[in-house]
């Protein structure tokens, strides 16, 4: 078994888990804030068969957009980078990790 841990946009989340829901899969979603744009996001957890992550893989790819998005500099994101410019940055669609389960159960 395989757990995917999938980084969204909160506008496509909605899209996603019906899609998930609507495909026999199940899902957990929390409340997440991604380190850099301190902005919030949600990541979503689906406990899948091996022969499966493609499928919940495609999924995701099919409801996730990417959007270029804006920073202000002035508020110390991105400290690399020159101060009062603003800076353009492309956020997703989705960032997708795909870990081994050792043990699943319902008990
Ligand atoms: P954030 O950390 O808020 O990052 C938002 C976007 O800012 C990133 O989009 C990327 O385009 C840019 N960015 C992030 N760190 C940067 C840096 N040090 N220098 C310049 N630009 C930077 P995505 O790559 O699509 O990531 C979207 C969200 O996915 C991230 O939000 C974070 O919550 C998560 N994420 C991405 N890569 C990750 C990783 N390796 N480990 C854990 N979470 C990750």
């Amino acid at each position: 078994m395989k757990l995917v841990f999938a980084i969204i946009n909160s506008d496509d989340s909605g899209s996603v888990s019906r899609s998930l829901t609507k495909n026999g899969f199940s899902s957990t979603r929390l409340a997440t804030t991604g380190g850099f744009l301190m902005a919030k996001n949600v990541t979503l957890m689906v406990g899948v068969d091996e022969e499966k992550v493609s499928d919940v893989i495609e999924i995701i790819k099919e409801h996730c957009h990417s959007r270029k998005q804006l920073i202000s500099t002035s508020t110390g994101v991105g400290r690399e980078f020159p101060t009062g410019m603003p800076v353009e940055v492309n956020v997703g669609g989705a960032t997708i990790f795909v870990v081994d389960v050792d043990q699943f159960q319902r008990v």
